[in-house]
């Protein structure tokens, strides 16, 4: 796992069968436009000559990963109309794609192997599996036969090429392989970020014991110099990518940033976790981005940026839902749809998963260990979600079986990333649901494995809800920058300081150990009240979630941390 294997750019494509029925046309008639096949390893070569013969493309381009490249490939799709160059920044450009392809399609994701169990838990009393599609071998070569022979034969048709009828993103982890088919979307198609950084390596990790998680990777440092790395996983458009970049509203304090979105962790010689992010750049939502809510992204997306189903200005910029900047007189937009827009207009000027894709090393903050391949040791995970209800700000897990717990528990209200519609509380353990390369059962019992590690210096683990609303529905705690004090609070908690309280689901800070001054009125007792009811209720969805959901495949340690849970709300 060195840091300079970065999946995020490669193209993992590959295609399971023995391929002797695809048709012999010889690779004589296929063009080679550019690169040299003898070149390339034999591996490499092999699988580039069987799928040419399988697919059929006119021809075939070896990239070398140069600058020229990219802007030579830039200047074909523009001029095909793919791509739109955004003259108000600098080599920065716009694609819309299909509107029927703009996010990842859980329900076409698939995990290949021989045994369903292997891939997912079965769920109790016939219920539907929510944590991940199996597929078996059979069913799948079938797929792969139906969709793949000749199918970059002609031309495309559409001015964004996909299939959304036929979309299928299959992963067979057996043999370390990628499928996918149909979709040009980033989760869909960037088969280095959630199909490999994800789903493959956390099969790998568990084979080799460490660990692939959704978590973004931050560095923070005190106005005492001292530093900490920490952790976080929350669910896909939950605010990874502020936090991750995050410009502390308390004085003297320093957020660097490693990752955004994806961390592999594994505990070194002397027992620490130590922590990379295998990716290259970040895929951001880009509604809600903006100088007040992440200034820092906002420098990052000024240059060499791909946009996609943002909507554009008439001098040339881009736009979208909460940037927070005027439109300057004489300024139209054209929404994602390429149909006028003006403010006031009830369809949204931009896809609300509508993302900017950039350059990591872009980022004003990046940390000076981003691309160390030892990795950065980490302190403290923390679990988070959308929570508008009865969830504290804050809390730590009493120990790490607890903190396993805690994130076998996280829900949070459903994302724009995924085909989901509406405002529902959706079960997303360890923000992990949707990029589970194996069993969750099995997965609960690689984290809870960490304990037994001999010297391991287990990380301690927290959980956070910026999203907290009374009844009013405004959001009781200010969130972005204001968050430092959360960390802060975190870091003390690090130092052993003594300023957390206990209560039934964790520890809590201490009346008065939140820094919260100069922040005008907080309602703390609102912000870290435990309503009973809602209690209640959450152990009782947790408790039919996991004994349905993960059924037999649940590990009792999770289940007695479900119990001991019950039992001290039901004290409560
Ligand atoms: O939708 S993607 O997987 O491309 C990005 C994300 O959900 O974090
Ligand atoms: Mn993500």
């Amino acid at each position: 796992m060195a840091a300079a294997y970065r999946p995020g750019l490669r193209l993992n494509w590959h295609v399971l069968s023995p391929w002797g029925w695809a048709s012999r046309r010889s690779l004589q008639t296929l063009q080679v436009l550019s690169g040299d096949l003898g070149q390339l390893p034999e591996g490499v070569r092999d699988f580039v000559e069987r799928s040419a013969r399988l697919c059929q493309p006119e021809g075939i381009h070896i990239c070398d990963g140069t600058e020229a490249e990219n802007t030579a490939i830039l200047t074909l799709l523009e001029q095909q109309g793919l791509v739109r160059k955004l003259p108000k920044y600098s080599n920065c450009w716009l694609a819309r794609t299909d509107p029927k392809d703009v996010a990842r399609v859980e329900s076409k994701t698939v995990i290949v192997t021989p045994s369903q169990r292997d891939t997912v838990p079965l769920p109790a009393g016939g219920a539907r599996g929510q944590l991940g599609n199996w597929m078996s071998p059979a069913e799948f070569q079938q797929a792969v036969d139906e969709r793949f022979p000749g199918c970059m034969q002609g031309e495309p048709v559409s001015q964004w090429p996909c299939n959304p009828e036929k979309t299928l993103i299959g992963h067979v982890p057996d043999q370390r392989e990628i499928i996918s088919f149909g979709s040009g979307y980033g989760g869909n198609s960037l088969l280095g970020k959630k199909c490999f950084a994800l789903r493959i390596a956390s099969r790998l990790a568990r084979d080799e014991g460490w660990l692939a998680e959704h978590m973004l990777i931050l560095g923070i440092t005190n106005p005492a110099g001292k530093k900490r790395y920490v952790a976080a996983a929350f669910p896909s458009a939950c605010g990874k990518t502020n936090l991750a970049m995050m410009q502390p509203a308390l004085p003297g304090w320093k957020v660097e940033c490693v990752g955004d979105d994806i961390a592999w962790m594994r505990f070194d010689s002397e027992g620490r976790l130590r922590a990379i992010n295998p990716e290259n750049g970040f895929f951001g939502v880009a509604p809600g981005t903006s100088a007040t809510t992440n200034p820092n992204a906002m420098a990052t997306i000024q240059s060499n940026t791909l946009f996609t189903n943002v909507a554009e200005t008439s001098d040339g910029g881009v736009y979208w839902e909460g940037i927070d900047q005027p439109l300057a007189p004489g300024v139209t937009v054209t929404s994602w749809l390429g149909k006028p827009w003006k403010p006031g207009d009830k369809e949204p000027c931009a896809h609300p998963n509508s993302r900017f894709c950039a350059p990591a090393r872009q980022c004003p903050i990046m940390d000076p260990a981003w691309e160390a391949p030892e990795g950065v040791p980490i302190d403290a995970i923390i679990f988070g979600g959308r929570r508008p209800k009865g969830v504290p700000l804050v809390y730590e897990a009493f120990n790490w079986r607890h903190g396993v717990f805690v994130g076998s528990a996280m829900r949070s209200e459903s994302t724009a990333a995924a085909e989901h519609k509406g405002k529902i509380i959706m079960h997303d353990p360890f923000a992990m649901r949707p990029f589970f390369g194996y069993n969750f059962g099995r997965y609960l019992e690689h984290w809870l494995s960490m304990e037994e590690r001999k010297g391991a210096r287990l990380p301690r683990i927290f959980h956070v809800n910026w999203f907290r609303r009374d009844e009013a529905g405004r959001f009781l705690w200010p969130g972005f920058g204001e968050n430092a004090r959360v960390l802060d609070w975190i870091c003390r908690r690090l130092e052993g300081e003594d300023s957390a309280r206990e209560t039934p689901i964790g520890l809590v800070p201490k009346e008065g150990a939140l820094d919260l001054s100069g922040l005008g009125a907080i309602d703390t007792t609102q912000l870290f009240s435990l309503p009973k009811d809602f209690w209640k209720q959450e152990v009782r969805d947790i408790r039919s979630y996991l004994t349905e959901q993960v059924n037999q495949d649940l590990p009792k340690e999770v289940l007695a941390e479900l119990e001991a849970l019950e039992g001290r709300v039901c004290r409560m």
